[in-house]
């Protein structure tokens, strides 16, 4: 059975997926393949995993009816047309739980940069204008005792509340189309309206899925109702915010900061104003950029494929 994998995994799922007899094509070039490129090289293949952001769009899906399986190298799967993927009979699996604690650490770690204006500040030494000592210069905001928003408190949210309980004694407060009744009691979490969210963060952190209803979810309005010394968190998608809205938030100091891992479009543009303003932290979407994430992310994948090429039930389907 032959696989197409098309990006750099771990090297463990290359050593497994051998070890199943799948014989394995690997995309190796440094730029992203392009669809036109994707649809060629899934041509003589009976399974596909799909690394990065390829769409797997009904265009997609209907030139590679025959693929067994697609197994995608993340849990997001909004680049999935997952309609027609279901009427195509084609399963599509992705990697749930075992990048939660990753992500959360990199909400964390921007949540933490943006407050001490870390990556503002690094810059500024490179930039040789550290020149003295001075006791004022720019002032950070602490975290401790403060209120973390969750919006989507589900895995990855989890483990980001639970490090800022640990780490800063934070109250945590969150939205969700439902309520997480089971994170309610194992951290006490309580449960807010939106609107109540964007009052109340110190910190408000994104966890959601980008869907239809999450697009450009957070807007110049949105931002107008969070505190003026708040900060905004993104590790989940960049299309949930609107990106001049939250410059123009940030500029006008409706908000107070912002850290991202997910930006619209990816990659950002080296020139774009974020990257210059002291309160803010960007991130090339690293979330799940650890080795024993990476490692454990392979491990699903391949279990995937495995059971796909053998026309069984996946162990970890979108749909
Ligand atoms: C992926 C992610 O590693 O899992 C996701 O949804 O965003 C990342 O962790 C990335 O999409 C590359 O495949």
């Amino acid at each position: 059975m032959k696989v197409f994998i098309s990006g750099n995994i771990a090297p463990i799922a290359l050593k497994q997926l051998e070890e199943n007899n799948i014989s394995i094509t690997q995309w190796k070039e440094d730029r992203q393949i392009t669809q036109e490129e994707l649809i060629e090289a899934c041509k003589n293949q009976a399974g596909l995993v799909s690394v990065g952001p390829n769409k797997i769009d009904s265009e997609f899906l209907n030139a590679c009816k025959h693929l067994k399986v697609i197994a995608l190298h993340s849990v997001g799967f909004d680049q999935v047309d997952v309609g027609e993927a279901k009427k195509l009979k084609i399963p599509i699996g992705n990697t749930p739980g075992v990048l939660s604690g990753a992500t959360a650490d990199t909400a964390f770690l921007l949540m933490l940069a943006v407050s001490r204006k870390a990556f503002y500040l690094h810059k500024k030494i490179i930039d040789g204008k550290w020149q003295n000592y001075e006791p004022t210069p720019e002032l950070g905001i602490e975290l401790n005792g403060k209120t973390l928003g969750v919006f989507g408190l589900g895995k990855i949210g989890l483990e980001m509340a639970k490090k800022c309980m640990a780490a800063y004694n934070m109250k945590v407060v969150y939205h969700n189309r439902s309520r997480n009744e089971e994170a309610e009691q194992e951290i006490q979490a309580e449960y807010v309206s939106f609107n109540e969210l964007l009052a109340q963060s110190d910190v408000l952190t994104v966890h959601t899925a980008l869907t239809s209803e999450t697009t450009g979810k957070f807007s110049i309005d949105v931002f107008k109702k969070m505190k003026p010394a708040s900060i905004f968190i993104n590790t989940a998608r960049g299309g949930i915010h609107n990106e001049q809205d939250l410059i123009r938030a940030l500029e006008e100091k409706i908000i107070w900061g912002a850290g991202l891992d997910v930006t619209n479009p990816e990659p950002m543009k080296k020139n774009n104003p974020l990257l210059y303003m002291e309160n803010v932290a960007v991130l090339p979407h690293i979330g799940s950029a650890t080795e024993e994430t990476r490692a454990a992310m392979a491990e699903l994948i391949v279990e995937n494929i495995v059971a796909g090429l053998k026309g069984e039930k996946i162990p970890y389907p979108v749909y």
